[in-house]
Protein backbone atom coordinates (compact mmCIF):
# COMPACT_ATOMS: atom_id res chain seq x y z
CA UNK A 1 0.00 0.00 0.00
CA UNK A 2 1.66 3.41 -1.18
CA UNK A 3 0.40 6.66 0.21
CA UNK A 4 0.45 10.25 -2.86
CA UNK A 5 -0.26 13.49 -0.37
CA UNK A 6 -1.42 11.47 2.30
CA UNK A 7 -4.06 9.75 0.30
CA UNK A 8 -3.54 5.55 0.36
CA UNK A 9 -3.85 3.74 -3.19
CA UNK A 10 -5.23 0.70 -3.33
CA UNK A 11 -4.41 -1.71 -6.94
CA UNK A 12 -7.50 -2.15 -8.83
CA UNK A 13 -9.03 -5.47 -9.09
CA UNK A 14 -10.19 -5.32 -12.29
CA UNK A 15 -8.27 -5.72 -15.26
CA UNK A 16 -8.94 -3.47 -17.25
CA UNK A 17 -8.12 -3.20 -21.83
CA UNK A 18 -10.84 -0.43 -21.68
CA UNK A 19 -12.03 2.18 -18.91
CA UNK A 20 -14.65 4.73 -19.04
CA UNK A 21 -13.98 7.10 -16.19
CA UNK A 22 -16.61 9.67 -14.85
CA UNK A 23 -16.60 12.18 -11.92
CA UNK A 24 -18.57 14.49 -9.50
CA UNK A 25 -22.13 13.38 -10.18
CA UNK A 26 -23.09 14.74 -6.96
CA UNK A 27 -26.28 12.48 -7.09
CA UNK A 28 -29.09 13.96 -4.81
CA UNK A 29 -32.00 12.88 -3.32
CA UNK A 30 -34.22 13.05 -6.14
CA UNK A 31 -31.76 11.39 -8.75
CA UNK A 32 -32.00 14.03 -11.31
CA UNK A 33 -29.99 14.86 -14.55
CA UNK A 34 -26.90 13.18 -12.74
CA UNK A 35 -28.54 9.60 -12.46
CA UNK A 36 -29.61 10.07 -15.84
CA UNK A 37 -25.94 10.16 -16.53
CA UNK A 38 -24.66 7.34 -14.42
CA UNK A 39 -27.57 4.93 -16.04
CA UNK A 40 -26.20 6.03 -19.59
CA UNK A 41 -22.38 5.58 -18.26
CA UNK A 42 -23.47 2.16 -17.05
CA UNK A 43 -25.28 1.63 -20.56
CA UNK A 44 -22.18 2.94 -22.70
CA UNK A 45 -19.73 0.54 -20.11
CA UNK A 46 -21.34 -2.51 -20.99
CA UNK A 47 -21.65 -2.03 -24.80
CA UNK A 48 -18.12 -1.51 -24.80
CA UNK A 49 -17.10 -4.23 -22.61
CA UNK A 50 -15.37 -1.80 -20.51
CA UNK A 51 -14.71 -1.32 -16.71
CA UNK A 52 -16.53 1.85 -15.11
CA UNK A 53 -15.02 3.84 -12.91
CA UNK A 54 -16.43 6.94 -10.82
CA UNK A 55 -13.65 9.15 -9.16
CA UNK A 56 -15.37 10.44 -6.42
CA UNK A 57 -18.51 12.32 -5.10
CA UNK A 58 -20.80 9.82 -7.09
CA UNK A 59 -23.50 11.69 -4.66
CA UNK A 60 -24.32 15.00 -3.21
CA UNK A 61 -23.72 13.49 0.53
CA UNK A 62 -23.22 10.05 2.35
CA UNK A 63 -23.23 10.65 5.81
CA UNK A 64 -25.01 7.38 7.24
CA UNK A 65 -24.55 3.42 6.47
CA UNK A 66 -28.67 3.67 6.97
CA UNK A 67 -29.19 5.41 3.66
CA UNK A 68 -27.75 2.52 1.62
CA UNK A 69 -31.21 0.95 2.58
CA UNK A 70 -33.09 3.64 1.17
CA UNK A 71 -34.12 6.13 -1.88
CA UNK A 72 -31.53 7.41 -4.57
CA UNK A 73 -28.50 5.11 -2.90
CA UNK A 74 -30.44 1.98 -2.61
CA UNK A 75 -30.99 2.88 -6.23
CA UNK A 76 -27.75 3.16 -7.25
CA UNK A 77 -26.50 0.42 -5.33
CA UNK A 78 -28.67 -1.64 -7.39
CA UNK A 79 -27.79 -0.64 -10.27
CA UNK A 80 -23.92 -1.30 -9.80
CA UNK A 81 -24.83 -4.84 -8.40
CA UNK A 82 -26.73 -5.69 -11.46
CA UNK A 83 -24.11 -4.35 -14.20
CA UNK A 84 -21.38 -5.86 -12.33
CA UNK A 85 -23.43 -9.44 -12.58
CA UNK A 86 -23.93 -8.50 -16.11
CA UNK A 87 -19.79 -8.40 -16.14
CA UNK A 88 -19.26 -4.74 -16.03
CA UNK A 89 -16.52 -4.35 -13.57
CA UNK A 90 -17.13 -1.14 -11.49
CA UNK A 91 -14.79 0.87 -9.23
CA UNK A 92 -14.95 3.62 -7.28
CA UNK A 93 -13.39 6.32 -4.88
CA UNK A 94 -15.11 8.24 -2.27
CA UNK A 95 -15.10 12.29 -2.98
CA UNK A 96 -15.20 14.80 -0.31
CA UNK A 97 -18.90 15.14 -0.45
CA UNK A 98 -19.31 10.80 0.44
CA UNK A 99 -16.09 10.03 2.14
CA UNK A 100 -18.51 8.37 4.75
CA UNK A 101 -19.45 5.29 2.36
CA UNK A 102 -18.39 2.36 3.86
CA UNK A 103 -18.72 -1.97 3.60
CA UNK A 104 -22.45 -1.01 3.74
CA UNK A 105 -22.33 0.56 0.07
CA UNK A 106 -19.95 -2.06 -0.94
CA UNK A 107 -22.06 -5.33 -0.04
CA UNK A 108 -24.86 -3.71 -1.51
CA UNK A 109 -23.45 -2.27 -4.72
CA UNK A 110 -20.32 -5.16 -5.61
CA UNK A 111 -18.24 -2.37 -6.97
CA UNK A 112 -14.41 -2.03 -6.00
CA UNK A 113 -14.64 1.04 -3.29
CA UNK A 114 -11.33 2.92 -2.45
CA UNK A 115 -11.62 5.41 0.65
CA UNK A 116 -8.30 6.88 -1.25
CA UNK A 117 -7.21 6.21 -4.64
CA UNK A 118 -7.30 3.55 -7.38
CA UNK A 119 -3.51 2.65 -9.28
CA UNK A 120 -4.04 -0.17 -12.47
CA UNK A 121 -3.25 -0.51 -15.59
CA UNK A 122 -6.20 1.00 -18.01
CA UNK A 123 -5.99 0.33 -21.56
CA UNK A 124 -2.52 -0.54 -21.95
CA UNK A 125 -1.50 2.77 -19.70
CA UNK A 126 -0.12 2.34 -15.90
CA UNK A 127 -2.59 5.01 -14.41
CA UNK A 128 -3.23 6.68 -11.21
CA UNK A 129 -6.61 7.82 -9.97
CA UNK A 130 -7.23 10.27 -7.40
CA UNK A 131 -10.63 12.09 -6.01
CA UNK A 132 -8.54 15.17 -6.72
CA UNK A 133 -9.03 17.53 -3.69
CA UNK A 134 -5.81 15.94 -2.31
CA UNK A 135 -3.83 18.21 -4.89
CA UNK A 136 -5.22 21.26 -4.18
CA UNK A 137 -2.52 21.60 -1.32
CA UNK A 138 -3.31 25.55 -1.00
CA UNK A 139 -6.73 25.09 0.13
CA UNK A 140 -5.17 25.41 3.56
CA UNK A 141 -8.74 25.57 5.43
CA UNK A 142 -9.85 22.78 3.18
CA UNK A 143 -7.24 20.22 3.95
CA UNK A 144 -7.43 20.70 7.63
CA UNK A 145 -11.10 20.48 7.82
CA UNK A 146 -10.19 17.25 5.66
CA UNK A 147 -8.07 16.27 8.74
CA UNK A 148 -10.16 16.71 11.35
CA UNK A 149 -13.54 15.25 9.78
CA UNK A 150 -11.85 11.86 8.87
CA UNK A 151 -10.58 11.30 12.48
CA UNK A 152 -12.03 7.48 13.20
CA UNK A 153 -13.96 8.60 16.04
CA UNK A 154 -16.08 10.68 13.51
CA UNK A 155 -17.07 8.71 11.29
CA UNK A 156 -18.00 6.03 13.26
CA UNK A 157 -20.26 8.37 14.90
CA UNK A 158 -21.69 9.90 11.91
CA UNK A 159 -22.35 6.91 9.98
CA UNK A 160 -24.60 5.39 13.07
CA UNK A 161 -26.47 8.14 12.64
CA UNK A 162 -30.30 7.99 12.22
CA UNK A 163 -31.55 8.45 8.79
CA UNK A 164 -32.98 12.23 9.62
CA UNK A 165 -30.64 13.19 11.35
CA UNK A 166 -27.69 12.20 9.35
CA UNK A 167 -30.33 14.76 6.60
CA UNK A 168 -29.77 17.40 8.35
CA UNK A 169 -26.11 16.80 8.89
CA UNK A 170 -25.16 16.87 5.40
CA UNK A 171 -27.48 19.87 4.64
CA UNK A 172 -25.70 21.77 7.31
CA UNK A 173 -22.05 21.06 5.85
CA UNK A 174 -23.49 21.73 2.09
CA UNK A 175 -24.76 25.27 3.46
CA UNK A 176 -21.52 25.88 4.47
CA UNK A 177 -19.43 24.40 2.37
CA UNK A 178 -21.34 26.74 -0.63
CA UNK A 179 -20.47 29.86 1.70
CA UNK A 180 -16.84 29.44 1.97
CA UNK A 181 -16.20 28.19 -1.76
CA UNK A 182 -17.80 31.69 -2.74
CA UNK A 183 -16.00 34.13 -0.98
CA UNK A 184 -11.94 34.37 -1.04
CA UNK A 185 -8.94 33.95 -3.45
CA UNK A 186 -10.51 31.39 -6.19
CA UNK A 187 -6.82 30.04 -6.81
CA UNK A 188 -6.57 28.39 -3.86
CA UNK A 189 -9.02 25.61 -4.97
CA UNK A 190 -6.73 24.88 -7.93
CA UNK A 191 -4.41 22.05 -7.83
CA UNK A 192 -0.67 23.21 -6.82
CA UNK A 193 2.12 22.13 -9.70
CA UNK A 194 3.84 20.31 -6.69
CA UNK A 195 1.14 18.08 -6.32
CA UNK A 196 0.50 17.31 -9.55
CA UNK A 197 4.23 16.11 -9.36
CA UNK A 198 4.37 14.32 -6.51
CA UNK A 199 1.17 12.44 -7.97
CA UNK A 200 3.79 11.25 -10.83
CA UNK A 201 6.64 10.91 -8.32
CA UNK A 202 4.73 7.44 -7.50
CA UNK A 203 5.47 6.28 -10.84
CA UNK A 204 2.38 6.17 -12.98
CA UNK A 205 2.67 7.49 -16.03
CA UNK A 206 -1.01 8.55 -16.38
CA UNK A 207 -3.14 10.52 -13.76
CA UNK A 208 -6.96 11.09 -14.05
CA UNK A 209 -8.69 13.07 -11.64
CA UNK A 210 -12.34 15.23 -10.91
CA UNK A 211 -12.98 17.22 -8.09
CA UNK A 212 -12.07 20.95 -9.82
CA UNK A 213 -14.78 20.74 -12.05
CA UNK A 214 -13.64 21.32 -15.21
CA UNK A 215 -12.32 19.65 -18.72
CA UNK A 216 -8.85 19.88 -18.69
CA UNK A 217 -5.63 17.45 -20.19
CA UNK A 218 -1.93 18.26 -19.75
CA UNK A 219 1.35 17.01 -19.05
CA UNK A 220 3.72 17.66 -16.50
CA UNK A 221 7.11 15.99 -16.26
CA UNK A 222 7.11 12.94 -18.50
CA UNK A 223 3.09 12.35 -16.98
CA UNK A 224 0.22 13.08 -19.03
CA UNK A 225 -3.36 14.18 -16.54
CA UNK A 226 -6.62 14.25 -17.24
CA UNK A 227 -9.31 16.55 -15.49
CA UNK A 228 -13.28 15.78 -15.60
CA UNK A 229 -15.98 18.17 -15.38
CA UNK A 230 -18.60 17.42 -12.85
CA UNK A 231 -20.96 14.96 -14.33
CA UNK A 232 -23.97 16.19 -13.00
CA UNK A 233 -23.34 19.59 -15.37
CA UNK A 234 -22.37 17.85 -18.36
CA UNK A 235 -22.66 14.04 -19.44
CA UNK A 236 -19.20 13.60 -20.02
CA UNK A 237 -16.48 10.91 -19.50
CA UNK A 238 -12.98 9.86 -20.26
CA UNK A 239 -12.06 6.67 -22.28
CA UNK A 240 -9.54 4.71 -22.34
CA UNK A 241 -8.19 2.19 -24.35
CA UNK A 242 -5.29 1.01 -26.66
CA UNK A 243 -2.50 3.13 -24.82
CA UNK A 244 -5.28 6.03 -26.27
CA UNK A 245 -7.07 8.76 -24.00
CA UNK A 246 -10.11 11.17 -24.59
CA UNK A 247 -12.77 12.84 -24.04
CA UNK A 248 -16.56 11.60 -24.61
CA UNK A 249 -19.84 12.67 -24.25
CA UNK A 250 -22.53 10.11 -22.84
CA UNK A 251 -25.86 9.69 -24.68
CA UNK A 252 -29.17 7.87 -23.67
CA UNK A 253 -28.66 5.12 -25.89
CA UNK A 254 -25.34 3.81 -24.25
CA UNK A 255 -22.89 5.56 -27.50
CA UNK A 256 -19.68 7.61 -26.56
CA UNK A 257 -18.94 10.74 -29.00
CA UNK A 258 -15.69 11.99 -29.04
CA UNK A 259 -15.13 15.63 -27.83
CA UNK A 260 -12.27 17.78 -28.22
CA UNK A 261 -9.41 17.75 -26.45
CA UNK A 262 -9.66 19.94 -23.38
CA UNK A 263 -7.43 22.88 -22.48
CA UNK A 264 -4.20 22.46 -19.95
CA UNK A 265 -5.61 22.85 -16.27
CA UNK A 266 -4.14 26.20 -14.83
CA UNK A 267 -2.20 25.05 -11.38
CA UNK A 268 -1.05 27.07 -8.63
CA UNK A 269 1.94 27.63 -7.22
MN1 LIG B 1 -15.12 16.78 -4.72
Amino acid sequence: MTRVLGTRIEPLRAVAERALLVSDLHIGSDGGAALAHLRWAIAAAAAQRATLLVLGDLFDSYVSRAQVRHGVWREVAGLFARAVADGVPVAMLVGNRDFLLGDEFVAASRVQLSRGGLRGVLGGVDTLLLHGDELCQNDLPYQRAKRWLRQPWLRWLARHLPLRLAFAVAEKARRKSRMVVATGDQTRFLPSRAAVAAAFGNGASRLVFGHIHRRAHGRLGGGEYWVLPAGDAEAIGVWLAAGEARLVRLSAGGDLTPEPTPPECPLSA
